[in-house]
């Protein structure tokens, strides 16, 4: 069962105009391209969205709709910085990032010990510290699929929360509208409802085969959604040069053998996210990490790794022995090679050929 974030932030390029110029707060704005250039609405605030005003619209269509909107130019630099801020601030409950869009990503949080692994929690938290870091408001659906955390992040915009646990996953697809499912416009929409199928209950009536009849494939993925399934995977689409684990202990480690005994669980939890890794990753080297008492840190790699993990018991008493002192922290892990990797190593092979 895994643990889903989804995060977006609410009217993002108007948020971040409305947090460098206060004196917006409380009005009519948008950001877009000019309406005499046939521009059109990138986003508006929420009092723009009162008059109708959406984003794609033509800006010349907003105005008309909303005479007093205040029309901002695109400030691009700023929008990604802030993006930027709110990646770092994910990246201190995962590695398992997915971005969507500049303001919206899913986390995978199922591996996260923070908060004793409460997704509410962490989810809180994340909301609170970008408000504070960045200045800006941001939205948090809760579920255990990506599916359903994106529709929980929109079920309490603006600035607010919406958790689905597992067990009221089947109680909240029961009464979920279809049009909700991502995929679902209103074209598709418009025909379920011809079948007398609003909800995903309704949905529920129908075989897989039936409604795979009648909507090819996408069919087959309504009846899953129906029922509150999707295995979809939080994917990060940068390169990962390596994978670990690693805990700072609560009181030092005194000896070898207190150390060595603490390979197990650290093994454990590296192993769970070894199985999340793409298959077309290879391991390159095998390392151990180790901090002492005094704050130092060593590491020691294994060019050759074995095909098991016992390199991790024989580096680990290796690297002990650089300084015989108490131990903090101790991490084991994996340098990865990735065929896509296209860095120095990877085209020197390239010339050798
Ligand atoms: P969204 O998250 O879709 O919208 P939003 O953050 O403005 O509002 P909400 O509170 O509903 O989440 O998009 C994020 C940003 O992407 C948005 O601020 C501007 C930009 N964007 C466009 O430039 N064009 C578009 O058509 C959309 C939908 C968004
Ligand atoms: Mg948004």
């Amino acid at each position: 069962m895994r643990k889903i974030i989804h995060c977006d932030a609410d009217c993002f390029f108007a948020a971040i105009e409305v947090r460098d110029n206060p004196s917006l707060k409380g009005k009519p704005i948008a950001v877009g391209g000019r309406s005499d250039r046939r521009g059109v609405i990138s986003t508006c605030s929420y009092e723009a969205r009162r008059f109708g005003v959406r984003s794609a619209m033509a800006s010349a269509h907003a105005l008309r709709l909303c005479p007093d909107l205040l029309l901002l130019p695109h400030r691009m630099e700023a929008y990604k910085e802030a993006s930027l801020q709110m990646h770092a601030i994910f990246e201190d409950y995962t590695d398992l990032i997915e971005p969507l869009s500049l303001d919206e990503a899913y986390l995978d949080v199922s591996d996260c010990i923070l908060h004793q692994g409460s997704a509410t929690l962490i989810a809180e938290e994340i909301r609170q510290r970008i408000e504070q870091t960045v200045g800006i408001t941001v939205s948090a659906g809760v579920a255990p699929n990506k599916f359903l955390a994106k529709i929980a992040s929109d079920w309490n915009k603006p600035n607010g929360i919406f958790v689905i646990p597992p067990s009221d996953v089947d109680q909240f697809v029961q009464q979920l509208d279809v049009a909700k499912i991502h995929g679902v416009g209103k074209v598709t929409a418009e025909k379920l409802n011809a079948q007398n199928l609003y909800t995903c209950g309704d949905l529920r009536k129908w075989s897989d085969t039936e409604l795979q009849e009648r909507f090819g494939k996408f069919g087959s993925r309504l009846h899953q959604l129906a029922y509150g399934i999707d295995d979809r995977e939080v994917k990060t689409h940068r390169i990962r040069k390596s994978l670990s684990v690693e805990h700072t202990f609560a009181e030092d480690l005194a000896d070898e053998h207190s150390c060595l005994m603490k390979i197990p669980e650290l093994l454990e939890a590296f192993e769970k996210r070894l199985a999340r890794l793409p298959k077309e990753y290879k391991i390159a080297k095998h390392f151990v990490k180790v901090k002492f008492n005094n704050f130092t840190t060593t590491t020691l790699e294994q060019v050759n790794p074995s095909s098991d993990f016992d390199d991790f018991h024989n580096l680990l008493i290796k690297a002990l022995k650089r300084q015989n002192r108490p131990v903090r922290l101790l991490g084991l892990g994996v340098r990865l090679k990735h065929p896509d990797d296209n860095t120095f190593g990877n085209q020197l092979e390239l010339f050798n050929e």
